[in-house]
């Protein structure tokens, strides 16, 4: 009887273990795909843009994840609430809005992505876990 509830509990464990798995999964299905670094406005730049991407099967809210140049420690930007759909993209711009990649925007006066030296870029989600990261 001991042993039966021994090995119930073990199989318990297991069945937690892949579940968590599965769940972290899902979360690393959204990625940087692409840093569009050298903007086309001069000198601001402010329509260089990070793209985001759901290559998972599940829907994920974005809310509180944060985005972050890490080369320089700044600077970073914050999701509102956003439900980003399997197979959808969204831009994250330097300083311009564009409601058809979601009208997300650093709000910074100047270049973020450097031009001659790459920089790196990190998305973390809301418990602040690194879910993707991109040089170019
Ligand atoms: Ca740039």
């Amino acid at each position: 009887m001991r042993k039966r509830l021994i090995i119930i509990g073990a199989l318990l464990v297991v069945v937690l273990l892949v579940l968590g798995a599965c769940a972290s999964t899902s979360a690393q299905d959204v990625k940087i795909i692409y840093i569009f670094y050298d903007g086309l406005v001069p000198r601001a730049e402010s329509d260089e843009y990070v793209e985001i991407s759901n290559l998972g099967d599940q829907a994920q809210d974005l809310a509180g994840w944060v985005l972050e140049d890490i080369s320089e420690g700044y600077p970073s930007f914050t999701f509102p609430s956003y439900i980003l759909a399997p197979g959808k993209s969204i831009r994250v711009y330097t300083n311009e809005y564009h409601p058809e990649w979601g009208e997300f925007s650093f709000e910074y006066g100047r270049a973020i992505w450097s031009n001659s030296e790459p920089d790196i870029a990190v998305l973390y989600n809301k418990q602040g876990k690194e879910v993707s990261r991109k040089s170019y």
